[in-house]
């Protein structure tokens, strides 16, 4: 359930919060820092969510959206260049570009429920067979349950 508030807490954040704010906001909260997923809602209906990289993590580690969304997940790196695929979406982007050289952006909708696992798609050191998150795709008759 704490996880949970987090999460709600910051999907509140107004619009126009910029990535630094959140970013700070997110780390004043101590341990919610890496469960906080930056995300809000475009004026179409996007769900889109701000994903760093940074050593070999991506942050949040897990994302969460809802079936049926279509969602915006922008990668920014901390240091160098890395890439994200997620298998089961038909998702493969191999630039993340490095720190300082702009976002990595991918689209889709988020149709099939369930737990995937995204990894970086880029090699980009020692790391980086161990990058990986979880995608939390929450059916959509489930809007009101309590989650996992
Ligand atoms: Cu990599």
């Amino acid at each position: 359930m704490k996880r949970r508030r987090c999460r709600e807490s910051a999907s509140r954040a107004p619009l126009a919060v910029s990535l630094g704010a959140a970013l700070a906001a997110a780390l004043a909260v101590g341990s919610c820092a890496l469960a906080t997923q930056m995300d809000y809602m475009a004026e179409d209906g996007t769900h889109v969510i701000h994903v760093e990289v940074e050593r070999f993590e991506f942050i949040p580690q897990r994302i969460h959206v809802r079936q049926g969304e279509r969602v915006r997940l922008v990668f920014t790196s901390r240091d160098t260049r890395h890439g994200v695929a997620i298998a089961e979406y038909g998702i493969y982007e191999d630039e993340i570009p490095p720190r300082g050289k702009g976002e990595a952006t991918v689209e889709f909708t988020a149709d099939r429920p369930g737990t995937f696992t995204y990894r970086c798609a880029h090699l980009c050191g020692a790391g980086h067979a161990m990058m990986r998150g979880l995608l939390v795709v929450e059916p959509a008759e489930e809007r009101q349950g309590s989650g996992p």
